[in-house]
């Protein structure tokens, strides 16, 4: 097995291509896996061609990442008959991409203990429309505005479930391999921005999220059928753009807890 990594944008997007005797199996997956662990330590989403997998192969290559975690009771997302780590998102009939995935967000932040990667896989891809955007949220953490960088260092993030519930408390600004550093925020379930005694921070969230997300962070990725993005939720934010209606678009995804916890981080 051979495998190409290739820069997209430094230390946010690389492509890794795999090319392969015996596409699909799960040795390649094993394969394929050490160097994709290698370069998600050096970037936040890795787009993995040449490496179609089935349900249990996306597990697999999930299992060389951290723990699968099985289908959300909050999810949005059906589960595949053949495991119930898999769920298949479907464009609904009317034309978007499910709602809530199209602001812009890092996964089940309003969990205590959120996933860190998601594995998310085209399996039928519409003529047109369908893209998902990444912003490179470690850069926009290192270009941070003076104003806001001091108020930030230590300031906590109120997540809670769109349709409400208890909420989970995250730092703002959390570590990344190799020292470097990032924000943890969503446009979707970060409700306020917190000192750690609790008192307000002057940071408007939506101002925040509008930082990150600027279009010099963004990426856009336009699918290949069989593409699998691999993106670290700590390190990028994302979110589905529209489909047409009567457009079909279907994906495998999961999501994969890993170590560390997400913790504060200390300069
Ligand atoms: O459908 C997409 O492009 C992204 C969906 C999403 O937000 C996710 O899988 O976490
Ligand atoms: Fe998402």
């Amino acid at each position: 097995m051979d495998t190409v990594v290739e820069t997209v944008r430094e230390g946010f997007v690389a492509q890794l291509t795999v090319r392969a005797g015996e596409p699909g199996s799960c040795k390649v997956a094993e394969a394929a896996a050490a160097v994709l662990r290698e370069t998600l330590a050096r970037h936040g989403l890795v787009i993995v061609r040449g490496l179609p997998l089935a349900a249990a192969g996306l597990v697999a290559l999930g299992r060389h990442l951290g723990r699968p975690r099985p289908h959300p009771r909050e999810g949005l997302f059906a589960t595949h008959p053949d495991s119930p780590f898999v769920q298949v998102l479907r464009s609904m009939p009317t034309g978007p991409a499910r709602p809530g995935t199209q602001v812009w967000h890092t996964d089940s932040s309003f969990r205590p203990d959120p996933p860190r990667y998601t594995l998310l896989q085209a399996v039928a891809l519409p003529e047109k429309g369908g893209d998902t955007l990444f912003a490179d949220a470690a850069a926009a953490c290192a270009r941070l505005p003076r104003r806001w960088e001091r108020l930030l260092d230590t300031a906590v993030g109120v997540h809670r479930h769109p349709w409400g519930g208890s909420a989970a408390r995250h730092p703002v600004v959390v570590g990344l391999p190799g020292g470097r550093r990032s924000l943890y925020v969503s446009g979707l379930a970060l409700d306020s921005i917190v000192s750690p005694s609790g008192s307000a921070v002057p940071v408007p969230v939506g101002k925040l999220v509008a930082y990150v997300t600027r279009p010099r962070f963004v990426h856009r990725h336009r699918w290949t059928a069989g593409d699998v993005l691999v993106w670290d939720n700590r390190a990028v934010m994302h979110r589905a753009t529209p489909v047409a209606a009567g457009q079909r678009r279907v994906m495998h995804r999961i999501t994969v807890a890993a170590e560390p916890p997400l913790g504060p981080v200390s300069r």
